[in-house]
């Protein structure tokens, strides 16, 4: 009996280190798989509301990597300052958009979640960055030549140099990936030359990020000028699809779409307006183009665009609805928003030493 007991007393005492030892290899495998899951990036400014754009283009891909990747999202307010803003009104979009993010699905438990202007990092790496870009680098952005097309009366140096703290804010954090809309791809191009002549200067330093950009809802246009993207700061209230519009907004909006004056349900360049609701509609009820084109074939545009109005003011209303949960809730978000930054101050001042150290500067 006493025999017995001991032998189970010995086999017991073996299982538990066993188990400690597995525990031990777990916890290391973790943090190892922790360690190398690849990273993305990316951001938008909180100079408008966000539109159904900002969801196709970017946040519906953000939500759909977060699991297999580290992610920073940000809310890019010092890049929204190159156009004149509000001070009460940016303050208020800042935490709305945030609010947006994690109503379309962004989990601030996997993902962190920060504001630009939290992380001093961003404008410290950028000005490094400026002085490594050409002024015909910057002058040939198309967004710069739009936007100072649109805002004549103040170009200044922050709009011409935004692209290069929008590279600071992907270097920093060694990013592999970034997803965007199409529209972002020629800024891309450039924050990996500056990342490459960084390199090539001072050996390796920085990460080369690829865009990710998806087909289908990377520009969603403009429903009064299908020739444009949607945009937020558009001054036509009546173009644009906004996260937080009611179901009548946006069935009303819908219905106004410019379209053409055939009535045949077509993707097609030159039925722009038609083709921008087909990508709505293809968003909303994830339906093949071919379908659609079946399903509306002879029924004409009326039957289309009521059926456009009902899906994607189905697919909006949880998000609306969950984004207006949040908002009653300021100090959750202010609270996430604190710790997203926290962590993400660690990674960018490992990268922000390390380019200190290479140009040169003492370090102490
Ligand atoms: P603005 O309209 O105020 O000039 P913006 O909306 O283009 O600004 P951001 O808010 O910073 O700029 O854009 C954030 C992200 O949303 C980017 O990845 C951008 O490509 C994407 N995006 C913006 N508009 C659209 C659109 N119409 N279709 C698809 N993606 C879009
Ligand atoms: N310029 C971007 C917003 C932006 C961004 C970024 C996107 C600023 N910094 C970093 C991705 C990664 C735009 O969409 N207008």
């Amino acid at each position: 009996m006493n025999y017995r007991y001991n032998i189970f007393e010995i086999n017991y005492k073996k299982l538990n280190l066993q188990r400690i030892k597995l525990t031990k290899i777990r916890k290391d495998m973790e943090e190892k798989n922790q360690v190398e899951k690849k990273v993305i990036l990316s951001g938008i400014q909180p100079s408008g509301k966000l539109h159904i754009g900002h969801l196709t283009g970017a946040i519906k891909n953000w939500v759909k990597l977060q699991q297999e990747y580290e992610c920073f999202y940000t809310i890019v307010d010092l890049h929204a300052i190159t156009v004149k803003q509000n001070p009460a009104e940016l303050r208020r979009r800042t935490l709305e958009t945030a609010a947006l993010f994690i109503a379309c699905g962004v989990n601030p438990e996997i993902s962190t979640l920060f504001i630009q202007s939290f992380v001093p990092e961003h404008t410290q790496l950028a000005w490094v960055l400026n002085c490594f870009t050409g002024m015909g680098e910057c002058s040939r952005m198309t967004q710069f030549k739009d936007k100072s097309a649109a805002h004549s009366e103040n170009i200044n140096i922050g709009l011409f140099s935004y692209p290069v703290l929008m590279a600071a804010d992907i270097l920093l954090y060694q990013t592999d990936l970034v997803p965007v809309g199409e529209d972002q791809k020629q800024h891309l191009e450039l924050t990996r030359n500056l990342a490459q002549r960084f390199n090539f200067h001072y050996s390796d330093t920085f990460k080369i990020p690829e865009p990710y950009i998806e087909k289908v809802g990377a520009r969603v246009m403009s429903l009064q000028e299908p020739s444009k993207k949607m945009s937020k700061s558009d001054d036509n209230d009546k173009a644009t699809i906004f996260l937080s519009d009611t179901d009548e907004e946006i069935k009303s909006k819908i219905k106004r779409a410019v379209t053409d004056s055939d009535s045949v349900v077509k993707m097609s360049n030159e039925k722009m307006g038609i083709s921008n609701l087909m990508t709505l509609y293809h968003i909303a009820k994830n339906m093949s183009f071919d379908d659609i084109e079946k399903e509306f074939a002879g029924k004409g545009y009326g039957v289309f665009k009521s059926a456009v109005a009902d899906a994607v003011a189905d697919y909006i209303r949880p998000v609306r609805e969950k984004y207006l949960d949040l908002m009653n809730n300021k100090k959750y978000l202010e609270e996430l928003l604190t710790a997203g930054a926290e962590k993400a101050r660690k990674r960018a001042f490992k990268t922000l030493r390390k380019v200190y150290k290479k140009i040169g500067f003492v370090q102490f």
